[in-house]
């Protein structure tokens, strides 16, 4: 089911309210003989089109829907998507939605043919994307745009037991991303998370990501304020200009149980409640954990490192420990 409309008139309605009452329900139109060539649904009205396409010769599907009018114009800046009467969602592989200011967009029968299932949004200012029953992997690129920092700039992202991998971008060099904010669980599975967006518009902002079970990656393109984390075990910064502070907080609920949390590249802050850092080589386990686990560092290149707060102490292991002394 995919409905589009405009519901919020008033700062009070979502694309959550969209039904088909008071949106336009796409009523794909059905070649049977075109069923295996490409665009076998289509849907085309004077700013909104989409289509269903057979992106294989094996049957797997994608699903577009673009609104090519005016973004925030009338009747076209809310989208809605479920599984319910969505042909061949058990096949989808892939689904394209551009174009519209909030999207909704909620599935559970997916089962991509090739293992990981792929959603593409772009454009949009906030968004709610429900996927948290996917056994299967996901691979969600949000290229987000905002007008303002008013009306709502917040993505609310759940993934489920699969490898996923979350990327936040940019629509365009316009595109205000200061004022995107997300909240994402990823579920279980060793998940990424990409962060490149601007550097949020304020420290009071929610950019909140929990990797839940797994080895979980937060990769850094950009300095982090305001981004809070939980169940993470790798914070990957694209180079040393990436400012990453950490709190107690954050040190205490990420990072594997006995290693710690890895820390690459970035320049660590830590909170003023740290009182003491002490840095040494890695012990031979340590070693061991980083060489045996199957991402791209050289465990050669880091070292212990142990904070101490008032009354905890929090291990990490870290390759860019210039600014504190190495023992
Ligand atoms: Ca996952
Ligand atoms: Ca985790």
């Amino acid at each position: 089911m995919v409905i589009f409309g405009s519901t919020n008139t008033d700062g009070t309605g979502s694309a959550a309210n969209l039904s088909q009452f008071n949106g336009q329900m796409i009523d794909w139109e059905f070649d049977s003989v075109a069923y295996y060539m490409h665009e076998n649904f289509k849907f085309e009205t004077e700013h909104v089109s989409a289509f269903i396409q057979n992106i294989s010769d094996i049957g797997a599907f994608g699903v577009n829907v673009t609104n090519h009018g005016p973004w925030n114009g009338e009747g076209l800046k809310e989208l809605f998507i479920r599984d319910t009467g969505l042909y061949n969602i058990s096949e989808t592989t892939e689904m394209n939605v551009e174009g519209f200011v909030d999207v909704n967009i909620a599935l559970s029968n997916v089962d991509a043919w090739w293992g990981t299932f792929t959603l593409n949004i772009n454009g949009a200012k906030r968004g709610n994307v429900d996927l948290s029953s996917f056994e299967q992997n996901v691979d969600l690129n949000v290229a987000s745009y905002s007008n303002s920092g008013n009306w709502g700039n917040l993505y609310t992202i759940a993934t489920g037991n699969g490898d996923d991998t979350l990327t936040f971008s940019a629509s365009s060099e316009q595109s205000n991303t200061h004022w995107t904010e997300f909240s994402v669980d990823l579920g279980a599975g060793d998940d990424r998370f990409v962060l490149d967006l601007h550097s949020a518009d304020s420290a009071d902002m929610t950019r909140f990501i929990d990797g839940g079970d797994g080895f979980d990656e937060i990769a850094l393109f950009a300095d982090s304020i305001a981004l809070d984390f939980a169940n993470v075990e790798w914070l990957n910064a694209e180079d040393s200009t990436v400012e990453l502070p950490l709190t107690e907080q954050q040190l205490a609920s990420n990072g594997d149980d006995t290693f710690g949390l890895i820390v690459s590249n970035a320049q660590v802050e830590f909170a003023d409640s740290i009182i003491d850092i002490d840095v040494t080589a890695l012990s031979d386990a340590q070693y061991a954990y980083l060489d045996g686990l199957d991402i791209d560092l050289s465990a050669e290149d880091y070292f212990a490192v142990t904070a101490y707060g008032s009354d905890a102490s929090y291990q990490l292991l870290m390759n860019n420990v210039d600014d504190y002394a190495v023992a």
